[in-house]
């Protein structure tokens, strides 16, 4: 059997190829035929340019359906996809493309210039063009090519994907997703959340991380359901289309914002069925405020790039409740536990480090062999980084013995809005600016993103360094939600007698912005 995961989506198309599969806001409908025949044709000309095994295919492009065609279209081919975040500036860039040397670089023709330098200083002789308005070279270039294509065989233990990760130190990892992992991980949540070929999901998530890209669109795909497709969060966008839904995910910033909006009420939500959030902790005061609003009880789930979905809150009642402020059991197929310092098992309800293992576990992190073995224990499980109990208490309420909760990271990860800044990344880039002894990167709570990145920063002798000035260079050069939302200078930082800067006292000091 072919384990190429676009295979499997094709075995659940929908009998009728002629019914919507994508009906984007601005009202253009896309049949499962049509996806069929964009898919053929961008893997005629990914195939056409007679590619290496295992070459990768890099994009940093605006969400739109002929993008997730070109996700499609590379698993098809049997290349490797990896998606990059479109706020990405070029110092980033430039570290993807000479990490991962991927054979084709995919831009919008706005980035064309400076993408293309990068490109074809790693070498990447093959750029194209793709815009959220169907334009670009990719698509002229695809145009020529047949609607017809046979899906490349592939292996369960085959790459599928590469997602670039933050790490706790050096520079961000490229994490290798087999064909494996992101299938069984779909059929998994496909089961387990129910999903029905009559489900509408509300699609609203950037497809550049794994819940957009994978857990949500794998989820449409797998079910043969359809999907509406946004370009970004946007509450009047979710008024609109909402009421036609079934299915809708996002980080908790898009429940915070919803439960914000007067409008947004029972009757919007009338016809839905789920609403997933994940990515990063979703607060107890927005599960209670959602509920109360809507009626309608957010399934919390924990998943990471390296991994997929790992533990969810249960869809079908009679598996349990879902029970606000933690993530729910391990998934079927996924083992996790949770382990003191010495790798022994936890009791319940005593805090220590979450392991996890299953056939969703990456394969490694990409050319990082050192990295990757560092990363598992002896036994095979894999040290997600978080900190976690299973049972104790979330507020006042005794939770059982078989839940999850995740009760912060050991890793030194700061999570803005669903996305990861790593502080090292930060620091390094300020500590090269004139006038900086040194700094530390911390997250402060944040109503909105959940946490905001602060930074504090030691000035040498007699510099003159001035907040605004530095935010503004810094937009400059890394993604926008990297950049610190409040700058302190100050003449020291804190050390303990290893003299090791103290974080956790920063983050006492300049916990509000
Ligand atoms: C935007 N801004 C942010 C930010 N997003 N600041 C901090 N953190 C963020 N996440 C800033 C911009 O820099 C800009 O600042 C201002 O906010 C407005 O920008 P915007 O683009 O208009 O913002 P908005 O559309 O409101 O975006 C917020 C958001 C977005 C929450 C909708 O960040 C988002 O879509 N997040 C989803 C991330 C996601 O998909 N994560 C999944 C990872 S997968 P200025 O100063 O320029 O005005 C994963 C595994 C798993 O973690 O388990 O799922
Ligand atoms: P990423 O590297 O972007 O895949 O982010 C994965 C990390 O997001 C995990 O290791 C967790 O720290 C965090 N995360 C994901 N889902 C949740 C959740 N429901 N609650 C708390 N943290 C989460």
């Amino acid at each position: 059997m072919n384990a190429n995961l676009f295979a499997l989506f094709e075995s659940r198309f929908p009998a009728d190829r002629t019914a919507c599969c994508i009906e984007t806001h601005d009202g253009l409908y896309y049949t499962w035929d049509d996806l069929d025949r964009a898919t053929a044709k961008i893997a005629n000309l990914l195939t056409a340019l007679e590619l290496p095994a295992g070459a990768r295919v890099a994009v940093q492009v605006e969400k739109s359906v002929e993008a997730l065609c070109l996700y499609l279209a590379t698993l098809r081919a049997g290349l490797v996809y990896l998606p990059l975040n479109t706020a990405y500036q070029e110092a980033e860039v430039d570290y993807f493309v000479g990490d991962a040397e991927p054979a084709v670089v995919v831009c919008s023709s706005a980035n064309f210039g400076w993408v293309s330098k990068v490109a074809f200083k790693h070498n990447t002789h093959h750029v194209f063009t793709l815009d959220e308005n169907r334009t670009g070279s990719l698509l002229q270039r695809a145009a020529q090519q047949s609607d017809v294509f046979t899906t490349v065989e592939r292996q369960d233990d085959d790459l599928a994907a590469i997602l670039y990760t933050s790490g706790t130190t050096g520079r961000s990892k490229g994490a290798m997703l087999t064909h494996r992992n992101l299938a069984s991980n779909a059929q998994t949540l496909h089961e387990y959340w129910g999903w029905r070929s009559d489900d509408v999901l509300l699609h609203m998530l950037p497809i550049f991380h794994v819940h957009g890209l994978f857990v949500a669109s794998h989820g449409a795909l797998l079910a043969g359901a359809k999907m509406i497709w946004a370009p970004k969060l946007d509450m009047a966008q979710i008024l609109k289309f909402l009421p036609r839904a079934t299915v809708m995910m996002g980080v908790p910033t898009y429940y915070v914002r919803m439960v914000q909006e007067p409008r947004f009420d029972k009757e919007v939500c009338a016809n839905m069925r789920l609403f997933v959030s994940g990515s990063a902790p979703l607060l107890l005061e927005t599960f209670d405020a959602f509920r109360e609003r809507t009626g309608h009880t957010i399934l919390e789930r924990y998943g990471m790039s390296e991994t997929v979905m790992l533990v969810s809150n249960p869809y079908d009642e009679t598996l349990g409740e879902r029970i606000g402020g933690t993530v729910g059991l391990p998934l079927p197929g996924v083992e996790v536990r949770v382990v003191d310092g010495e790798g022994q098992a936890c009791e319940a309800s005593v805090i220590g480090n979450v392991e996890v293992k299953g056939p969703n576990v990456f394969k490694g992190y990409w050319r990082m062999p050192e990295k990757t073995a560092q990363e598992f224990t002896a036994d095979g499980w894999f040290k997600t980084g978080d900190v976690g109990r299973f049972g104790g208490e979330v507020g006042e309420r005794k939770v059982p013995d078989t839940y999850l909760t995740i009760v912060g990271r050991s890793k030194d990860l700061i999570i803005s809005g669903g996305y990861n800044v790593y502080p090292k990344e930060i620091e390094s880039f300020i500590d090269e600016m004139p006038g900086v002894a040194e700094s530390a990167v911390i997250g402060v709570p944040h109503a909105d993103f959940g946490e905001a990145v602060v930074a504090v920063v030691v000035r040498k002798p007699g510099a003159d360094i001035d907040e605004a000035g530095m935010i503004g260079t810094l937009k400059g050069r890394i993604a926008n939600f990297k950049v610190p939302k409040r700058v302190h200078v100050v003449d020291e930082l804190p050390r303990n007698t290893m003299g090791k800067v103290q974080k956790n006292v920063l983050r006492d000091q300049y916990n509000t912005l």
